[in-house]
């Protein structure tokens, strides 16, 4: 065969990644836990004075509710102390819990503890809380950053908190149902007229996890910005339900190369709005494709761009 995964992770070698993302991560992971949440808050409260954050839906927070109250009736001191357990990924029962949140529950779980934190019922940091120099190095990097750079090392912080046991169970998250096909509105892509690339934006646009999963090949894999890639259409298909619930896909342009044996490869590009954000924050985007003989998605690549001249940027 043509292509494996590992080489398909090559295609389109010259698209330029914020690697400033995972770069301002690995310095946040240095920091001490006390500075790591107040670079937070501080990263918190400055994001919010432009963009607002939507406030989670209900349904979907049912499972962290009994986790929330339980940390809403402790003492301050003893919240300070969940937090810097969640953070340094300690071996609590909470923490554990924590783990087994879809990344939805985990965002809307902080989301309410800051809005707590912000009326006083949750410990604050510390009014005058110092920042170490280094700590303040990284928030001053995070605030150079483009707006869908700087919600995705948020994103990145609270994802990667609480313990991940190795045989941990995941909490299932209340599915979603699929857009009414009379209500979906189809995209258009500059360059791409290919069903397969059509059907994804439009299935993933729709919540239709189904269908979107079938246009995989049986052993094909996807992978999410700075993350390896997720492999199978079982794996798949849990990924596209715990993590991709509303996103809001719009790609405007792309070029498509016929490769060696059949395969084809596909780059387009354009914005993604999360539903945190809405269309207040559009994150720069390329997926990079690899479709096989039979057209079914043998490998797909989602990154975040550098910056959006790189929108521009379909060079093989
Ligand atoms: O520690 O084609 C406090 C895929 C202080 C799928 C706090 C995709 C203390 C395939 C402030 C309280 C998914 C890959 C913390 C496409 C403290 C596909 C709280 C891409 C933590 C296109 C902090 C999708 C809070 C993409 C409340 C790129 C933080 C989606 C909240 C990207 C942060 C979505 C939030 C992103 C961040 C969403 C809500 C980056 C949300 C980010």
């Amino acid at each position: 065969m043509a292509f494996t995964i590992d080489s398909a992770r090559g295609i389109f070698p010259n698209t330029l990644s914020a690697d400033v993302v995972p770069a301002t991560i690995a310095r946040f992971n240095q920091l001490s836990v006390d500075d790591q949440l107040a670079l937070i808050w501080f990263a918190y409260l400055e994001i919010g004075k432009t963009i607002a954050i939507a406030s989670p839906g209900a349904a979907g927070m049912a499972v962290a509710e009994s986790t929330l109250d339980q940390i809403r009736q402790m003492p301050f001191r003893e919240q300070s102390q969940i937090m810097r357990d969640l953070a340094q990924r300690v071996d609590t029962p909470i923490n554990r819990a924590y783990a087994s949140w879809s990344m939805n529950i985990k965002l809307g779980f902080w989301y309410r503890l800051g809005e707590w934190m912000e009326e006083g019922s949750i410990t604050p940091i510390p009014q005058g809380y110092k920042l170490s120099a280094n700590a303040a190095a990284v928030l001053l990097a995070i605030q150079n950053l483009d707006s869908g750079q700087q919600i995705t090392v948020l994103r990145n912080a609270v994802v990667d908190m609480g313990y991940d046991s190795k045989n941990a169970v995941r909490t299932a998250q209340p599915e979603v149902v699929p857009q009414a096909p009379s209500e979906r509105t189809p995209v258009t892509i500059e360059g791409v007229t290919h069903p397969t690339i059509l059907s994804y934006m439009d299935n993933l646009n729709a919540n239709d996890f189904d269908a979107l999963v079938q246009l995989f090949a049986p052993d094909g894999a996807l992978q999410p910005p700075f993350k390896k890639p997720i492999v199978g259409q079982e794996n798949l298909l849990r990924f596209f339900k715990e993590d991709c619930q509303d996103l809001r896909l719009i790609p405007e342009r792309g070029v498509v190369d016929p490769t060696e044996d059949g395969y084809t490869q596909i780059k387009v590009t354009g914005r993604v709005q999360t539903p945190w954000f809405g269309a207040n924050v559009g994150m720069n985007i390329a997926w990079r494709f690899l479709l096989d003989p039979q057209d079914q998605i043998f490998f797909v690549a989602i990154d975040l761009l550098a910056s959006s001249k790189e929108l521009l940027n379909l060079a093989r």
